[in-house]
């Protein structure tokens, strides 16, 4: 499995020549300057990728190469859209760039509610309570059909949060839900969210599979013939958000994907800690069924609570088996190698990481500390080598 590690470009607060030291190999990332839609140049591609052959790495996963959200909703003539998403797809593939992750989230990518939640041993983690987020639908932007959405309980809980809080407690939250657009990207506030939510006024998880299969079959034949390996990052939290369809969320949503358009190039991001976030995933499962169409795997943990929230556990401890999960990640790249596969070796990241110890002075990308990410990686190659010892490897 190849060590990788996240890295925003020049926004990143964390240097190459700091990532190199934690012994990854492959550099995870994406052209965050450039506006959603917008073709990336290959000159660009081209520069980013030396910066990081310089720091002793390779490129090995663009994360992501983002989807506009026209496409996701389906609006308008997306011929120029499509076209100039192609035309990025062909330049990274010049630059010998070939797996792209990305995901077809409505709006918002991932969301937590808190950010610094305290970790009984020290430092602080990522954190979604079902009570806070409950209390930002309900309260803040109004949406009553929230109520169907959550436990009676969570309801009556959101009530007493948003009766107590303060506007800077309401502001937090706001902050805290939008930390996960990437990059330099303009946040919403709570009018904003509310416009933006707008425009999916009426869109149902139908109409948004019938644009997901949309993209697909004008992107993944364009992938065969360049040679690439597109796959898709599940949903986070897997299920319904400010009542927005989520169509990447659990094991039949992936299968309905991979057949949509049934080709190698149509693969899957295996997010451990999105999938493990809904009680009815068990990722290991997940792992094995769709083996050979995973591309690349981010690694992390979660631990549920009953009304629906969860934080984000160390990387080996939490609700999800991580041995196993490796265990299955480790049989599929044998078999590859058994079928001389070239592309047997699957990438992954340790995927987020607490804050520890000196990682809160460095202010860096919520989730990404450097610290807090290292000792995930630690643990993960522990695993890794564990597992791999005495392993018969085939040729
Ligand atoms: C969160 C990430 C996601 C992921 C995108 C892929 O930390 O895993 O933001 O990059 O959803 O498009």
């Amino acid at each position: 499995m190849k060590e990788s590690w996240r890295w925003y470009g020049p926004l990143d607060k964390i240097r190459l020549g700091e990532i190199v030291q934690t012994g990854a190999s492959g550099i995870v990332t994406a052209l965050h300057e450039i506006p959603y839609g917008e073709i990336w140049p290959r000159e660009t591609i081209a520069a980013r990728k030396s910066e990081i052959r310089a720091a002793g790495m390779d490129w090995v996963v663009v994360e992501s190469l983002p989807i506009h959200e026209r496409i996701k909703r389906g609006e308008g003539d997306l011929t120029a859209l499509f076209a100039n998403y192609r035309q990025s797809m062909a330049h990274l593939a010049a630059e010998g760039i070939k797996t792209i992750c990305y995901n077809f989230m409505p709006l918002l990518d991932w969301t937590r509610t808190d950010l610094a939640a305290p970790v009984a041993t020290g430092g602080t983690c990522l954190r979604f309570s079902a009570v806070k987020m409950a209390a930002l639908e309900l309260h803040m932007l109004g949406r009553d059909a929230a109520r169907d959405d959550y436990l009676p309980g969570v309801i009556a809980a959101a009530e007493r949060w948003f009766q107590s809080s303060t506007d800077d407690d309401r502001g937090l939250l706001m902050q805290s839900v939008m930390a996960g657009l990437p990059g330099a990207y303009e946040r919403y506030d709570t009018d904003g969210l509310k416009a933006a939510l707008k425009l999916y006024d009426g869109m149902d998880r139908a109409a948004l599979r019938d644009n997901f299969k949309r993209f697909l079959e004008e992107i993944i034949p364009a992938a065969e013939d360049l040679g690439m390996r597109f796959c898709v990052h599940p949903d986070d939290p897997p299920r319904d958000i400010l009542g927005l369809p989520r169509i990447v969320s659990d094991a039949d949503d992936i299968g309905w994907i991979l057949d949509a358009v049934d080709s190698p190039a149509n693969g899957l991001t295996l997010c451990a800690g999105s999938l493990g976030a809904n009680p009815h995933n068990d990722v290991p499962t997940i792992a094995r069924r769709f083996a050979s169409r995973i591309r690349f795997a981010h690694l992390r943990n979660v631990r549920k609570e009953a009304d629906g929230s969860f934080e984000e556990a160390a990387h080996l401890t939490g609700d999800t088996d991580m041995v196993d999960l490796v265990a299955a990640l480790l049989d599929e790249e044998a078999r590859r190698r058994e079928a001389s596969q070239e592309d047997w070796d699957i990438p992954f990241r340790p995927d987020h990481g607490h804050e520890l110890l000196d990682d809160a002075a460095r202010n860096t990308h919520p989730g990404y500390p450097l610290i807090g990410r290292l000792r995930g990686l630690a643990e993960l190659r522990g695993v890794i080598a564990g597992l791999s010892h005495g392993r018969k490897v085939p040729g």
